[in-house]
């Protein structure tokens, strides 16, 4: 086997091959992953010629499915795919950015919560108008991309992300690689956690952080106790929200347990403050479990106020439907302000990190369902260090936390904390140092039920000296870590650079998606406009233009209108070529559509400055892209 290059087909399968001969040990190796269908491991990447030399080298057969680094494609040769999308956020830009792993390379942006020129996202009709149905916001926090599942794996229908800022979830749909609907989520200001209810994602959670009156109309502006937050359940397939639950305390983030039956949120300020001292000054705060089915029980029987026109559910403590046997919302005393909370991958604990407490807990859910007092079901608090913020999985039994404060990212055996008593470090197998400050974590597919175990990307908030300088405001820098080898440890194998500001990712085997190459007509309403069908139509003062687009002209070379009216291009591109792509912009109108092959958009605008407006395409289509452009002739009113 001479083979070495990883994107070769027949050596993926000859891993593949190579790996199930040796399933039999490895099921038996620990009993909790004895039901875990055995993962893909070797297809990330592990050369076929790699792996003969590894038949003879002990070392590397004899841990966990650990393969050396010098045994994976750590760079992607140029012309060469990665084995990953990475979806990324992008904060307060708003946006979800796709990187390919290993290489870390950029591969697109995808504008969420603002416009964005190179798209015409925000400048056509349909876009511009979901922004504003949306709440007509500028801008969004986007924090949390989760990829939507079926049977607990990445189904390549849709990632979901919230606007931490204006209480919004949105959701890009992954055919065609964009944003396709945004609900602005009532009753909630500050979107901050999101995740899909599992096994097939049943529901998206938005996880309402800051309190606030409800209603919040002004009534009963200073009274910070009964400021109130809740979570809310979007179904995926129409984005409406189906029902919100109200608790005390802040929420933060959440994750969704793997039966669909829980739902756990993190939470600060259960002293119900507005200062931050006040907040953080008692020394335990919740994290909530939701009872899903018991919630959707209450919905059903009626017992809900209708706030903001969603049914709102009372899960404070002190509700009538948390003193049944079956709480709706079970109340979880843990370490003072816990951040991060992920449920591991064989669904049986969900893991609460502490931020301001050393340690990270660990909660059972089977224990939790039938607990008297819930929190019976914390069986395990290990001590991993300062700042623990959040925690990700490779399928092997190990845990991975950040640490903000240390600056660093902690591997540690999830069972042997279970074991070990309060506090202890034992759990601890290693520590390696981030570059800096590092916010959240995330394993290849570590949110489904079965990680890959390869690669982990800390997204770091500070970089300080790792870049060239480029002025007071730095980049961040999301470091690509191997995770893959259990004997030799943690390798940090690549700094990327990022602008602000990476929050949370997912991370997809590549062949879980299908993105399509060129827009599919029947997928959109707008009317696809052939050669044929170019036409201008004129009414009480709205011009109706229909025209094509192709290599290297515009249905119409002039287009003449008159001062004041009302005018609606509507737009296609009618090449079947991949890649492409034409736009129409308009100078000083302030319009730019991007076509891509069979394409059609819509852009309507007064044309109120006489003129002569030169409309072109932006995209440098071909030899005479310059050549095409057409004329807007605005004649002045009389
Ligand atoms: S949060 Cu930003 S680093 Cu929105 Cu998940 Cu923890
Ligand atoms: Cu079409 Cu440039």
């Amino acid at each position: 086997m001479t083979q070495t290059h990883d994107s070769d087909d027949s050596s993926l399968e000859t891993n593949r091959a190579t790996d199930s001969t040796t399933d039999d040990d490895s099921s038996e190796r620990d009993p909790l992953f004895a039901r875990i269908p055995r993962r893909d491991f070797m297809k990330a990447g592990a050369a076929t010629g790699a792996m003969a030399s590894m038949a003879g080298c002990t070392g590397l057969l004899g841990g966990d499915d650990s393969v050396s680094l010098e045994d994976v494609k750590t760079s992607v040769e140029p012309g060469e795919h990665d084995d990953y999308y990475a979806f990324l956020s992008g904060g307060h830009t708003g946006e979800i950015r796709v990187y390919g792993l290993p290489s870390m390379r950029q591969l697109m942006r995808i504008p969420v919560f603002q416009t964005e020129s190179a798209r015409g996202y925000g400048y056509d009709d349909r876009t511009s108008e979901m922004l504003e149905e949306a709440g007509g916001y500028t801008w969004g926090d986007a924090h949390h991309p989760r990829v939507s599942q079926t049977d607990n794996d990445y189904d390549g229908r849709w990632a979901f992300v919230n606007d931490k800022a204006n209480g919004r979830m949105a959701r890009i749909d992954l055919e065609y690689f964009e944003t396709d609907a945004i609900v602005d989520i009532p009753n909630q200001q500050g979107t901050h956690g999101a995740c899909c209810l599992l096994p097939d994602t049943k529901y998206v959670f938005g996880v309402g952080e800051f309190r606030v009156p409800m209603p919040n109309d002004g009534q009963d502006l200073d009274d910070p106790s009964n400021y109130t937050s809740t979570i809310a359940a979007i179904d995926p397939e129409t984005m409406n929200v189906e029902w919100e639950v109200l608790v005390d305390g802040n929420m933060d983030n959440g994750d969704g347990g793997k039966e669909g039956r829980w739902f756990f949120a993190t939470g600060y300020n259960s002293e119900h403050a507005t200062t931050e001292s006040e907040m953080s000054s008692s020394d335990t705060d919740w994290v909530k479990a939701f009872d899903v089915p018991a919630i959707e029980e209450a919905v059903e029987a009626g017992d809900y106020d209708e706030i903001g026109g969603v049914p709102v559910v009372d899960g404070t403590r002190d509700s009538s439907l948390n003193e049944s046997d079956r709480p709706i919302v079970r109340y979880l005393d843990v370490s003072k302000s816990p951040h991060g909370v992920s449920v591991t991958p064989d669904g049986k604990y969900a893991i609460a990190s502490g931020k301001l407490d050393p340690t990270a807990s660990v909660i059972d859910i089977e224990t939790l369902a039938d607990a008297d007092d819930p929190n019976d079901a914390i069986v395990g608090r290990p001590r991993l260090g300062m700042g623990p913020l959040h925690t990700a999985y490779d399928g092997r039994g190990h845990a991975y936390t950040t640490l903000f404060i240390d600056s660093q990212v902690v591997k540690w055996d999830i069972e042997a904390a279970v074991e070990a008593s309060e506090e202890s470090e034992d759990p601890v197998i290693e520590k390696v140092d981030v570059h800096y400050n590092p916010g959240h974590l995330i394993a290849a597919e570590s949110y489904t039920a079965d990680p890959q175990g390869d690669w982990l990307i800390s997204l770091n908030k500070l970089s300080k000296d790792r870049f060239l300088p480029v002025g007071p405001m730095h980049p961040e820098n999301d470091q690509l870590i191997y995770i893959g080898d259990d004997e030799e440890g943690m390798s940090l194998v690549k700094d990327t650079p990022s602008y602000a500001e990476p929050h949370d990712a997912s991370i997809v085997s590549a062949e879980k998606l299908d993105p399509a190459k060129v827009y599919d007509p029947e997928d959109y309403d707008e009317e696809f406009i052939s050669p044929e069908d170019n036409d201008i139509s004129r009414e009480n003062g709205r011009v109706h233009v229909k025209m094509h687009s192709q290599r290297n002209q515009f249905g119409f070379t002039d287009v003449t209108v008159t001062e004041g009216d009302e005018v609606t291009f509507t737009v296609t591109n009618v090449e079947q070529t991949a890649d492409l792509l034409h736009s129409l912009a308009i100078p000083e109108y302030d319009v730019n559509i991007k076509l891509a092959p069979q394409e059609t958009r819509e852009v309507t605008f007064t044309a109120d400055e006489p003129g002569v407006y030169w409309m072109y395409c932006a995209f440098f289509c071909s030899a005479l892209h310059l050549e095409m452009r057409s004329r807007l002739l605005v004649e002045p009113a009389e």
